[in-house]
């Protein structure tokens, strides 16, 4: 223990503990020092890989110093602490926002240019921290940079994955799947904690013991163990000490495991135990907003929560409290179902291993935790088969039955006689086999539930947790708007117009404060302020175009109007539609005279982002939009005023890219489908215009924007049940602009039709589902208001600056205070450099 030791041995740590100091030559030598120690390479010997393992070894120790000295403070002062559960962090590269966050990007970029490096090239050397998905993944990063930034002491937990996301390739068209072997080259942003190693156990059975007055107790005997060993990594906030913590957690065999089967004198068994433990956090598994089922799947939620919770018990277990006081230092978020075992594990932990009553613990369990609900979509509702749970985790399935049977005898009570009702509020699903729910599992274990945006919030009180408002009541559902970082996604990834905004705001405030935008609007009537601003998207928009040179060998003119839709393909975001009205212009474009092409406004249409695997629709529209885009493109009758393409392996990075070049990004799900989306935000705050449905956060950047700077279609929400149904049942008939396209199609404009016929199936009158048919009018008219708008370059420059200086309340440091004050009770906790470790 350190505090055991003489005041001097502690006086020569802390001199010998200095920070580095931060000057170009200091910054220069520990380059230097790292290409020649760490790397062994030399002057004679180096590329941009090399420059930027050096740059990044070197901003390494810099953040490990801050990361030290919070961790330091906090565990000295022991604040209350979040922690963010989430299987998904989705935090692409580090390098550029680390410098940035620690105010070190222009020493670095200076130092290593007289080093013969350019900064831009050795930060493209990075290959992204790809543990995600899409949006909620990405969510989760986000809220890392605003609570590290807004100094709360918060800690992320999650897996740290062999494999990332896959990356896309597209052969003849379609997608293909390639594994993204992120860690091939190391890892200089994790810290391995080798000596942090916690048991996880599997499988075995229940041993029930009778104590002395006759209480009984249940000890689990799991059948199998793993090792979890954490990783961690440093998440600095913008222009503040505080660097916070993410731990990720790595699968491995066991030591005492292995020994046991070695002398057992049963070699292969062991070597087999040993691949299947380093198994269980091998891969992200794919799937966007669907659930999969899969064995493993529910291993890593158990492996991952297991040893969360066990680092957060052991922590508190440190400060000798009380265990009434758990939930005064402790909050969890449950970022979605995915770690809703959490809320059984804690209950397991406090009752059978604590001696908990179970009424003093579920007090307890119930207080700490707190559950964000991410989507609607019945086919992403997690369920898990009782036989499988029962087989790998059976003490957690008993706790799960008794939570279930003392919360439906509750509801009983307040609602006497009403089968139907218990039926649909118990965790427990009466199907064959029976499933857990996990949602109403999350909901039962915690004190709060939120949606992600004030649509959203309002659909789930109404549909799938209906039943809990009524049992509940209000209170404990709440709504808590997404943000995005300002950080990453203008200052860092449109660097430029950052540059500009500070130099028109008179300071860097804005970037702590994101309402200060507002400011830009005095600027609004200036001709050389516009000017500069459509400039600087023009900067960016040839950015884009060389990036689309390089991976789609298409030639775009940045002149022509941007056109982004760039997320996971998914029916209900109906890419689909988008296509399926380029499919329209192109015909419209090709039916013209040269008079009539003459003022046609030239567009450049852009897609991008993955599949799930397994989701055979969704490849199908990746397939169609190639096609298109071939034909398309190489169509002299149309030249530059149309073209398509189809950036392929979407991710954070290439995001960078795209986001602060587009005109006009499209945000089209059918309503009350997209719970908030988040690159709605992204591009709005860049100057981007967007053409949307009245859905998720889309409504309310509309209120925030005004309805004059943003393109709105199709129908409402409360309307969708009611379209389904005419359609279903009183034979509405198909669009006839859509009856066009699809014809098109079928004619084998755009190959063999054969292809597309099960995409086509979608849209049969009854059939289409996410009623591509009874928006399709609307929305080839809001398309042409765009073309219209655009064409006016002064007034579309207002609506641009419009945007961007509306857009304050999507800051996440605005979404990160809200939680912390209305649902972890925590405040921050800044960090004091005191020079040394
Ligand atoms: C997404 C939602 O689809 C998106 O609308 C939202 O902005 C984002 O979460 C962040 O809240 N949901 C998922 O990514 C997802 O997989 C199912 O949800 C668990």
């Amino acid at each position: 223990e350190k505090s055991k030791w003489p005041k001097e041995t502690i006086e020569l740590w802390q001199r010998l503990s200095k920070k580095e100091a931060n000057d170009i030559n200091s910054v220069q030598k520990s380059i230097v020092h790292h290409v020649t120690t760490t790397l062994a390479r030399s002057v004679y010997n180096m590329d941009n890989f090399a420059a930027y393992q050096a740059v990044a070894l070197s901003t390494r120790d810099r953040l490990i110093s801050q990361w030290n000295e919070t961790q330091g403070q906090l565990s000295r002062a022991d604040p209350k602490r979040v922690y963010y559960l989430s299987l998904e962090f989705l935090l692409g590269r580090s390098m550029d926002n680390a410098l940035l966050n620690l105010g070190l990007k222009d020493t670095y970029g200076k130092g290593i240019e007289q080093l013969g490096f350019n900064m831009e090239e050795v930060i493209e050397s990075e290959v992204d921290a790809a543990l995600g998905n899409g949006g909620l993944g990405r969510l989760a990063a986000c809220y890392m940079d605003s609570l590290a930034t807004l100094d709360y002491p918060a800690w992320g937990y999650g897996l740290r994955y062999n494999y990332g996301i896959f990356q896309q390739r597209i052969v003849d068209g379609y997608q293909t799947e390639y594994p993204d072997y992120w860690l091939n080259f190391d890892n200089p942003w994790e810290l391995p904690r080798l000596d942090i190693s916690i048991q996880i156990g599997f499988g075995g059975h229940v041993q029930i013991i009778e104590d002395e007055y006759g209480v009984t107790r249940h000890n689990w005997i799991p059948a199998t163990n793993v090792q979890a060993i954490a990783y961690d990594v440093p998440i600095p906030g913008y222009d503040t000490e505080n660097c916070n913590n993410i731990r990720l957690w790595r699968s491995k065999p066991t030591k005492t495991f292995d020994l046991t089967s070695f002398n057992e004198g049963n070699y292969e068994k062991s070597v087999e135990d040993a691949t299947n433990a380093e198994k269980i956090t091998s891969v992200l598994y794919p799937n966007d907003n669907t659930m999969a089922g899969k064995e493993l799947r529910l291993k890593q939620q158990y492996f991952w929560t297991a040893a969360s919770l066990d680092d957060i018990v052991r922590r508190f277990k440190k400060s000798m409290r009380e265990w009434s006081d758990f939930s005064d230092q402790v909050a969890i978020q449950l970022n979605d179902t995915h770690p809703a075992l959490a809320i059984v594990e804690l209950q397991r932990l406090l009752v059978d291993e604590e001696m908990l009553s179970w009424d003093d613990a579920w007090d307890i369990v119930t207080k700490t935790f707190a559950f964000t609900n991410h989507t609607v979509l019945p086919e992403a509702m997690e369920k898990w088969s009782v036989p499988m749970f029962e087989y790998l985790l059976p003490r957690h399935l008993q706790i799960i039955f008794d939570i279930n049977l003392f919360f439906l005898q509750k509801v009983e009570m307040k609602f006497p006689n009403d089968r139907g009702l218990l039926n649909r509020m118990s965790i427990i699903e009466e199907a064959q086999p029976q499933q857990i729910r996990m949602a109403h599992l999350a909901v039962v274990g915690s004190h709060k539930v939120n949606g992600v945006a004030a649509l959203h919030s309002n659909l789930i009180k109404t549909t799938i947790f209906k039943d809990f408002v009524h049992y509940y009541g209000e209170d404990k559902f709440i709504n808590k708007t997404n943000g995005i970082t300002p950080r990453r996604w203008l200052h860092q990834a449109n660097p430029q117009l950052s540059d500009f905004i500070t130099e028109t705001l008179g300071n860097t405030k804005w970037l702590k404060d994101l309402s200060l935008l507002k400011g830009l609007v005095a600027k609004i009537n200036d001709d050389a302020f516009r000017k500069k601003w459509m400039a600087i998207k023009r900067a960016n928009k040839v950015r884009l175009a060389e990036l689309i040179k390089e991976r789609c060998n298409v030639e775009v003119s940045p002149d022509a109007l941007f056109d982004v839709q760039v997320k996971r393909i998914h029916e209900y975001k109906r890419q689909f539609m988008n296509i399926l009205v380029v499919i329209h212009r192109y015909r419209t474009i090709k039916s013209m005279t040269a008079a009539q092409k003459a003022s046609v406004q030239p567009r450049v249409v852009i897609f991008g982002g993955k599949a799930a695997p397994g989701y055979y629709i969704a490849k199908l529209v990746i397939k169609l939009i190639n096609s298109v885009a071939a034909v398309v493109n190489q169509d002299p009758a149309v030249g530059d005023l149309l073209k398509v393409v189809f950036i392929p392996d979407y991710n954070v990075s290439v995001a960078e890219v795209i986001v602060p070049a587009s005109d006009i990004s499209q945000h089209i799900s059918t309503a009350g489908t997209e719970a908030s989306g988040t690159s709605n935000m992204k591009f709005v705050l860049n100057g981007g215009l967007i053409i949307g449905t009245l859905d998720g956060a889309n409504i309310e950047i509309l209120e925030e924007i005004g309805e004059d700077n943003i393109f709105i279609f199709g129908c409402m929400a409360n309307e969708v049940e009611d379209l389904r149904h005419a359609q279903r049942y009183r034979g509405v008939p198909m669009d006839s602009a859509l009856q066009g396209v699809i014809s098109a199609i079928e004619k084998g404009v755009f190959g063999d039709p054969k292809i597309y016929q099960p995409l086509i199936s979608t849209l049969t009158v009854g059939k289409d589902f996410y009623l591509i048919s009874a928006d399709f009018a609307s929305y080839i008219a809001a398309n042409q208001a765009v073309d219209q708008a655009y064409k006016d370059q002064s007034e579309w420059s207002k609506k641009s600056i419009r945007c961007t200086a509306n857009m304050g309340k999507f800051s996440s440091d605005r979404s990160v205070k809200e939680y912390a004050d209305e649902i972890w009770n925590i405040k921050p906790y800044p960090v004091i450099d005191e020079g040394h470790l």
